[in-house]
């Protein structure tokens, strides 16, 4: 499908390694759409290098900054005003229907069913589910469109400072209008959901399509032992408990040798084909937090066994080798090539590695030692959200006062 892609922007190069893992991760996936990256020139000519390795199209347009500092200083990211720059997706007129989607997230499988929605459909924000979240949203490029958005910022500006709260003002029908508009949270799963409600995604987090690293601490800020299979925050202290699991994968995606370019007619016929080496010899220079990447990843290519069934889709009983976030619908994976280093892409080393298979995400979210319960259960008290017909049946919660008042 020629006419429909998925969008992405990246205006530095730290950004572009979080759009090198989305790029991949469609191909990996098998999209049949084609893959765009918006870049500023804030990118340098390494990353664009990469970046073209990867996608269809690595596409220039200009900085959009709305400095609206107030605003923005309310949410603690001065940064975001240039979120604006995504407004220019609608000047992509070449293609008819789009999904756009933030460098930061994680896609876990073959997404493609979102090209059935129509603008603006999109997920709702967690911190306030009125408005949607605008990590991930489909839209129809239209100079028309792209000329009264730009009108609109001029004019209102934006609540937020970033793009979100501008296009929540402009598609203000999005939380009323229509249904078929609002996408199941699975497409758009912030990870600060697995601390604001726990069971919930216990319950549906095991059937996640795309993970949102919404938030100020991006996968690209730590450090991957990729020996120990451990992240590490900039601190050098361990990923907490539910993060590890989400930034150990982001990882795993950032180092895996790219899918060999496909072509846009029948990506499973090129997978069945030998593996081809894909040579990425580029050097990626940060400019923002280059110090936070040095150790990161590993020189060489990972090579990684897919056979696991996503939890959610395997018959009872089979409890195969689970892969952590690998669908059923995935194409077989490409077992040669190059990992996309931390630092340099396209290391000349290259030595065989099997990485751990995660346990599935269910189990990670499950599997607390009693200390991690006692302490999730306390903060999920807290947060009121208290077990009433369980640990904090009244019953339970009387014998607790009885044995603190003796
Ligand atoms: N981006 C850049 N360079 C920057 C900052 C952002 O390219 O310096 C792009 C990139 O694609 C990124 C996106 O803009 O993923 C959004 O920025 P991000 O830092 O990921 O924002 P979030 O932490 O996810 O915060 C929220 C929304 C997001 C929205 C933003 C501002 O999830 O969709 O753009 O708030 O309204």
């Amino acid at each position: 499908v020629t006419d429909q892609a998925f969008v992405t922007l990246a205006t530095n190069d730290a950004y572009s390694q979080g759009a090198l893992v989305i790029g991949k991760c469609l191909r990996r996936h098998g999209t049949s759409r084609q893959t765009v990256v918006m870049v500023t020139s804030h990118v340098s000519q390494g990353t664009r290098a990469a970046l073209a390795e990867v996608f269809h199209q690595v596409k220039d347009v200009e900085v959009l900054d709305s400095s609206d500092w107030a605003h923005l200083n309310m949410m603690g990211r001065p940064e975001l005003g240039i979120t604006l720059t995504k407004l220019h997706c609608w000047a992509l007129t070449e293609y008819i229907k789009c999904v756009f989607l933030d460098a930061d997230m994680l896609v876990l499988c073959n997404v493609d069913e979102l090209f059935d929605r129509e603008e603006l459909s999109a997920a709702p924000d967690p911190g306030w589910p009125d408005c949607f979240n605008s990590g991930m949203f489909i839209f129809r490029p239209s100079l028309q469109t792209h000329t009264r958005l730009l009108k609109w910022a001029r004019e209102h500006g934006s609540f937020d400072g970033g793009d979100q709260g501008l296009l929540n003002s402009f598609f203000s029908g999005w939380s009323t209008e229509d249904i078929s508009k609002h996408l199941p949270f699975i497409y758009n799963l912030s990870i600060s959901t697995v601390y604001s409600y726990l069971p919930a995604f216990q319950q549906f987090g095991p059937k996640a399509k795309i993970i949102h690293f919404l938030g100020a601490l991006k996968p690209w800020h730590c450090k991957y032992d990729h020996q120990k299979g451990e992240v590490y925050l900039g601190d050098g202290s361990l990923c907490h408990l539910h993060l590890g699991p989400f930034m150990k994968q982001w990882w795993v995606e950032y180092c895996r040798p790219a899918a060999p370019s496909f072509t846009q007619t029948d990506i499973w016929q090129d997978l069945e084909a030998p593996p081809q080496k894909q040579t990425v010899s580029v050097e990626v220079t940060h400019q923002e937090d280059s110090s936070l990447h040095t150790e990161a990843s590993p020189p060489t290519a990972p090579k990684e066994m897919f056979q696991g069934a996503h939890q959610a889709d395997r018959p009872p009983g089979d409890e195969g080798v689970a892969s952590e976030w690998t669908h059923p619908q995935d194409p077989p994976p490409v077992e040669e090539g190059r990992a996309l280093g931390s630092g340099v892409l396209g290391s000349s080393q290259s030595e065989e590695l099997v990485l751990e298979l995660p346990a599935s995400i269910g189990d990670l979210a499950i599997h607390l030692t009693p200390e991690e319960e006692d302490l999730e259960h306390k903060r999920q008290w807290e947060e009121g959200h208290a077990d009433y017909l369980g640990k904090d049946a009244f019953d339970n919660i009387k014998k607790k006062l009885d044995k603190f008042l003796k």
